[in-house]
């Protein structure tokens, strides 16, 4: 099974993305800290590579994030040629204002007016490219919301006389095929929901928060986990929220359950979390998509 979904505006900012890399000096990629290598596009690293740009790869959302397994990614993309890494919350002014800094260690002849330092910003939807932009330029540039795909265009802005940024709109591939990376991306809601079933999203984030954050689960809603499966985690939330359906003789209400779930664990109620370790992708608890079986291939 795999997740596809490449909307109109898509095709096209691929499109103007290959256009713009020719006239840029640097990639600024965004990735969502708590699961970097999911949130990675091959469609722009294979973009960037034809063009032999560097790349500064910003792990957002840190504050979300597991700092230890955050600093073993950083230690992993730093090891990579013509990759430099850093870890932060752009939405914080300190953290934003690290971006051209780190840049221009990767371009170092572009720092004049007359040669530029020119900056793209791209990612895959909803890691936090435009707030990281908004934050820069310390305005409200570009709408921003925890949805993916709400940029739509590029958008060029100069930082100062010598620096300018691009902001892109979130960008996906054709077919996800791995179905852990598809599921990876709808948990941090990069995926639009017309393709995506949240009870399949949420007894997949419950499969990991079992196995390597139990005490989390229990802590926000106030039941045992021990023994339970992922689905029954679905369940149990269900039963101390009270989510019940008005029809069907008032059976559990597990889409909103999963629901309370996903929210939580996307705003970090459910405190920081790595959802991925480097080179432990196979190792994330196989609970066979397929048999939860409602991504729309
Ligand atoms: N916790 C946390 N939230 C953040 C951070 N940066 C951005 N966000 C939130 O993430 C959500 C998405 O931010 P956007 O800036 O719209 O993301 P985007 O990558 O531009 O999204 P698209 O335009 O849809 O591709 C918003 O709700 C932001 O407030 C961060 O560092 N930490
Ligand atoms: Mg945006």
């Amino acid at each position: 099974m795999s997740i596809q979904w490449f909307p109109g505006h898509m095709n096209a900012a691929r499109k103007e993305a290959a256009k713009t890399m020719e006239v840029i000096d640097v990639i600024v990629e965004v990735l969502d800290a708590r699961i970097p290598e999911a949130s990675c596009n091959p469609l722009i690293e294979e973009l960037r590579l034809v063009r032999q740009r560097p790349s500064l790869k910003v792990l957002n959302k840190s504050d979300l994030a597991d700092p230890v397994i955050t600093q073993a990614w950083l230690d992993f993309y730093n090891r990579q040629p013509n990759v430099s890494a850093v870890a932060l919350s752009c939405s914080r002014a300190g953290d934003a204002s690290k971006v051209p800094q780190l840049c221009q260690l990767l371009a170092p002849h572009r720092n004049s007016s007359v040669k530029p330092l020119r900056m793209l910003i791209m990612g895959v939807p909803n890691v936090g490219k435009s707030t990281m932009m908004n934050t820069l330029l310390k305005r409200r540039i570009a709408r921003v919301g925890d949805e993916p795909a709400v940029t739509k265009v590029q958008q060029r802005h100069k930082l100062n006389d010598h620096m300018a940024i691009t902001d892109s709109p979130g960008l996906l591939w054709g077919t996800i095929k791995n179905p852990n990376v598809g599921l990876l991306l709808a948990t941090i809601n990069a995926v639009g929901h017309t393709v995506v079933d949240d009870e399949a999203v949420a007894e997949f984030l419950a499969a990991i928060l079992l196995a390597r954050y139990p005490a989390r689960l229990t802590a926000r809603y106030g039941f045992v986990v021990e023994g339970l499966t992922n689905t029954e985690v679905i369940d149990a939330i269900a039963k101390k929220r009270g989510c019940l359906l008005t029809r069907s003789g008032g059976g559990l209400d597990r889409d909103k359950a999963a629901r309370i779930l996903l929210l939580d664990y996307r705003n970090g109620t459910l405190g920081r979390t790595s959802l991925e370790e480097p080179g432990t992708r196979e190792a994330i608890p196989n609970i066979s998509p397929l048999s939860t079986g409602t991504i729309i291939s």
